[in-house]
């Protein structure tokens, strides 16, 4: 390992878990009795936009109500001090690591507080009771939908992601089941491009033999073991 490793972080709905918020794929993750594949669609914003809209407000209200856990403040004390590169990719849509301090950090899947244009792009907060036919500021369009990285939706940030794996030393992945690409596929990409990598999780996911070391248990212990 060089002097002052690259970090590249990839958290999941794990992390999360202990603040109070449902991972997708576990127990309670079915949500109204659909599955997150068949909810988070362009096609089922289209067929049934009151559907969708309905699963993102209950999440957003849902995040009013929770705090950053021991595993986020953690992540936050490992940006805040270590010397060298670091990007923490979420794939989570919470705002619990920006809570915490995280600074270095990327949305790939979006953000529950974020509004897009569904017609101009243009984003703006999402924030307390915003009906999705509020005019948009940019284009006067009422098409607003959640900023949120849909099923067949290119995620965010796919270059800068990229380049920090091409150039990571060590590769994390906490509380993710390695079950949606293209985040699935960052453990292969790291190792390819010499990093060691770990995993941090409950239970081993679904890439967990491609890492080069795997540690069991809840994040919130976990991941404070690791930082400090
Ligand atoms: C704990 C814990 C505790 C619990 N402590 N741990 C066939 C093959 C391959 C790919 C595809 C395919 N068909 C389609 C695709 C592509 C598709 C995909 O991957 N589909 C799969 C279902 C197969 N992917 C896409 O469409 C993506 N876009 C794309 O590919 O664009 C093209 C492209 C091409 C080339 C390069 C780049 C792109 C977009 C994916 C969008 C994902 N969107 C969602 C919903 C929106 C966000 C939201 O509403 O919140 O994102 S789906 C949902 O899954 C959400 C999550 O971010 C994502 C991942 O879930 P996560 O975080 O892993 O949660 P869980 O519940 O699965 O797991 C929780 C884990 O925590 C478990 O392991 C527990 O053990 C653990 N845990 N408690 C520690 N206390």
């Amino acid at each position: 390992m060089p002097d002052r490793p690259s970090i590249v972080i990839l958290t999941g709905a794990g992390v999360s878990a202990e603040s109070g918020l449902a991972t997708f794929r576990g127990p309670g993750g079915l949500w109204e009795g659909h599955r997150v594949e068949d909810v988070c669609t362009p096609e089922a914003l289209a067929a049934d936009p009151a559907l969708v809209h309905r699963f993102y407000d209950a999440r957003r209200a849902a995040l009013a109500t929770v705090n950053p856990n021991a595993a986020h403040l953690a992540l936050a004390r490992l940006d805040a001090a270590w010397p060298g590169d670091l990007l923490l990719v979420t794939q989570n849509v919470d705002d619990l690591h920006e809570r915490a301090g995280s600074r270095r950090l990327v949305h790939m899947h979006g953000a529950l507080l974020s509004a897009l244009c569904a017609a101009c792009g243009h984003r703006r907060d999402w924030s307390g009771d915003l009906p999705p036919a509020t005019p948009c500021p940019a284009c006067d369009a009422p098409m607003l939908r959640p900023d949120i990285v849909f099923f067949g939706e290119m995620p965010y940030d796919m270059d800068r992601i990229g380049d920090a794996i091409a150039r990571a030393d060590l590769f994390v992945s906490i509380g993710t089941s390695g079950a949606v690409y293209p985040a699935a596929g960052f453990v292969r990409l790291a190792a390819q491009a010499g990093a060691r990598t770990m995993e941090l999780n409950l239970e081993p996911s679904a890439g967990s033999h491609n890492f080069d070391d795997r540690r069991f248990g809840p994040a919130s212990r976990l991941v404070p073991e690791w930082v400090d």
